[in-house]
C-alpha cells in the first residue's frame, strides 16, 4: 500500500484556510497579509535581486513575487503538516512562526495601526485550528492503518482505516473549500470596492443653487481640545450595521418612492445631481451616544430637499411615516412631518465638499436635523415607502428602541478631560451643546454642586448645529466635580434625570472630576 500523504494534506488545508480567512478579514479591514508580506519582502530585497527580477519578469514582477511567496508559503505549510502529524505540536509552532512573520510585516508598514495586524492574526489562528484538528484526525487514522505498521494489521483495524481516512479527507476538503471560497469572496469584494471608489473619485459635485450660511466670526471659540465646529470627514463618527460597506455604483443607483402616494417616483444619481442642490450645516447624533459621549459630529452637507421630491409623489393625507431603506436592508421610520416641514431634511450627496464617503452612505443618504440617526439618517439609501407608524416597524424599533427619535437637549464638557490634573488659577472649561432643529440658548456650569454659572456661548451657526461654549473657572486646590447643563431656545432646561440610551436617548448632566 502506498503511503498516504496525511501531513501534506493537513498542511495545505490549514494554509488555504489561513490565507482565505486572512484575505477575507483584509477585505473588511484593509491590509491583506499577502500584500503586507509582499511589500515587506520588496523592502528587504537587496537592490541587485530586485533589478534582476524586474529585468527578467518586467512589469509582471509583482505577480512573480506573489506567486513565489505563495509557493514558499505552501512549502512551509506542507512541512508544518508533516511535522504536526508526526511530532505535534511542532507543526503548529512552524505555522505559527509563519503567521508571526505576516503580523510583523503588516505592522511594519509605515501607515499601520493595530488594526493592520487583525487579518494576519485571524488567518494564523484559523490555520492553526485546522492544522491541530486535522493533525489529530490524521494521527488517529494513521494509527489504525495497518500498512507499514510494524505491529501488523488486524481485521477490525483494517475495516476502520477506510472510514477514518474518508472522514479525514472530507474534513480536509471542507476546510480547503471554505478557505478558497473566502479567498475568492475577498477578491470579488476588493474588485467591487475598487470600482465604486473609482466611480466616486470621478464625480464632480455641482455648485449649490443655495449656499450654506457663512460661518460667523465667533461661532468657533479658539479653545484647544474643544470639538471643532465642523468635523472633518475622517473624524466623523460612524455607526451602522454593515460589516461590508455596500458597493453602490452611482451609474446604476436609483431611489424609488412608493407606498401611499398618488404617483410613484424614481430618480437616478445624475438626475438628482442635476436638480438645484442646497448646502446646509447639520449636526448628526446617535441615540446610543451616552452622556459625555462622542457619537456626534457636524458637517456641511450638499443635497436636495426631501420635501420637494415627496411633493412629486403626492403622499396620502393618511400617511404619517416614511420608511427609508438602504441597499443592505437597514430601515428607518421617519415622521413624514419632519420630512415635509420647513427644516433642511435632505437627500445628501456631498459631505464637507466631497461626494459622500463610502462609510457615510455613498452615493446618497438622508440627513434630517433634529432626529437621531436611527430614525432618519439612512445611508446607502435605495427606497422610501410612504406609510404609517401603525403598519410597519423599522430596524431598531423592532428591537425595542423608541418609535420617534427627537434629539434631546444635551451638553458635553470637552476640556478639561475627565480625570485631568490642572494648575491652580484660571482654567478654561469648554465644550458643546446641542438640540438640533430647536437651538441652544445658553450653557451653565456648576462646581461641586454649587450655584449654576453662565458660560460664554459661541455665536450660533444654525439651530441645526451644536454650539460651543466656554467658562473661565478660578480653580482652587483639591478634587472638584464640574457639570454642565444647557438651556434651549424655548427656555427649557436640560433634563437632570440620569437615564440610559435605551429606548430613546440618554439624559442627565455630563459630570467630570478634575484634580487641581
Ligand atoms: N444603511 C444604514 N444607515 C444607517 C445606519 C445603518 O446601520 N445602516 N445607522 C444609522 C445610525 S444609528 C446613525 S447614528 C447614523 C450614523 O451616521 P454616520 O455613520 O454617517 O455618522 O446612520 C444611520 N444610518
Ligand atoms: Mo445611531
Amino acid at each position: 500500500m502506498r503511503r498516504f500523504p496525511w501531513g501534506p494534506i493537513t498542511g495545505i488545508a490549514a494554509g488555504v484556510v489561513g490565507l482565505g480567512a486572512g484575505e477575507l478579514l483584509a477585505g473588511i479591514l484593509g491590509t491583506s497579509p499577502v500584500g503586507a508580506v509582499s511589500s515587506a519582502v520588496i523592502d528587504f530585497t537587496p537592490g541587485w535581486l530586485k533589478e534582476a527580477v524586474i529585468a527578467v519578469a518586467g512589469t509582471a514582477d509583482k505577480v512573480v513575487l506573489v506567486v513565489s511567496l505563495l509557493v514558499v508559503a505552501a512549502a512551509i505549510a506542507i512541512g508544518a503538516g508533516i511535522l504536526e502529524v508526526r511530532r505535534p505540536p511542532w507543526g503548529a509552532v512552524l505555522l505559527g512562526a509563519l503567521g508571526a512573520l505576516a503580523v510583523i510585516a503588516a505592522l511594519s508598514r509605515s501607515s499601520a495601526t493595530e488594526i493592520a495586524a487583525v487579518p494576519s492574526v485571524g488567518g494564523t489562528v484559523a490555520a492553526l485550528l485546522v492544522l491541530r484538528g486535522l493533525g489529530q484526525r490524521a494521527r488517529t487514522a494513521r494509527a489504525i492503518v495497518p500498512a507499514r505498521d510494524s505491529r501488523g494489521g488486524s481485521a477490525p483495524a483494517t475495516r476502520a482505516a477506510g472510514p477514518s481516512r474518508r472522514s479525514f479527507l472530507i474534513s480536509a476538503g471542507i476546510a480547503a473549500a471554505v478557505g478558497v471560497a473566502a479567498a475568492v469572496g475577498s477578491q470579488a469584494l476588493a474588485l467591487g470596492t475598487r470600482a465604486v471608489d473609482g466611480a466616486r473619485r470621478a464625480i464632480r459635485l455641482p455648485a449649490p443653487s443655495k449656499s450654506a450660511p457663512p460661518i460667523p466670526a465667533g461661532a468657533s471659540l479658539e479653545v484647544e481640545g474643544i470639538a471643532p465646529l465642523i468635523t472633518p470627514n475622517a473624524d466623523f463618527y460612524r455607526i451602522d450595521t454593515a460589516v461590508f460597506l455596500p458597493n453602490l455604483d452611482p451609474a446604476e443607483w436609483k431611489l424609488r418612492i412608493f407606498g401611499m402616494v398618488e404617483q410613484e417616483v424614481e430618480i437616478g444619481y445624475q438626475e438628482l445631481l442635476a436638480l438645484p442642490l442646497e448646502e446646509s450645516h447639520a449636526t448628526l447624533t446617535c441615540v446610543s451616544n451616552v452622556v459625555g459621549g462622542d457619537l456626534i459630529s457636524t458637517a456641511t452637507w450638499l443635497g436636495y430637499p426631501i420635501r420637494s421630491l415627496l411633493a412629486r409623489a403626492r403622499p396620502s393625507a393618511n400617511a404619517d411615516m416614511v420608511l427609508s431603506k438602504s441597499s443592505d436592508g437597514f430601515t428607518a421610520g421617519t415622521p413624514i412631518t419632519a420630512l415635509t416641514d420647513e427644516r433642511n431634511a435632505i437627500l445628501a450627496v456631498g459631505m464637507n465638499g466631497v461626494p459622500l464617503p463610502r462609510e457615510h452612505g455613498f452615493p446618497v443618504r438622508m440627513v434630517v436635523p433634529g432626529l437621531y440617526g436611527y430614525v432618519s439618517a439612512t445611508k446607502w439609501l435605495v427606497s422610501m415607502e410612504v406609510t404609517r407608524f401603525d403598519r410597519v416597524q423599522a430596524y431598531w424599533t423592532q428591537r425595542a428602541w423608541g418609535e420617534r427619535g427627537p434629539v434631546k437637549l444635551s451638553s458635553r464638557i470637552d476640556v478639561p478631560k475627565d480625570g485631568a490634573r490642572v494648575a491652580e488659577g484660571t482654567v478654561t472649561v469648554a465644550g458643546v451643546a446641542w438640540e438640533q432643529h430647536t437651538g441652544v440658548a445658553g450653557v451653565q456650569v456648576s462646581v461641586d454642586g454649587g450655584e449654576w454659572q453662565d458660560a460664554d456661548i459661541a455665536t450660533e451657526l444654525t439651530v441645526d448645529t451644536w454650539r460651543q461654549w466656554r467658562w473661565d473657572w478660578a480653580a482652587t486646590p483639591g478634587s472638584h466635580e464640574l457639570r454642565a447643563r444647557a438651556t434651549d431656545a424655548t427656555g427649557a432646561v436640560q433634563d437632570p434625570v440620569e437615564r440610559g440610551v435605551l429606548p430613546d436617548g440618554a439624559t442627565g448632566f455630563h459630570t467630570i472630576t478634575v484634580d487641581v
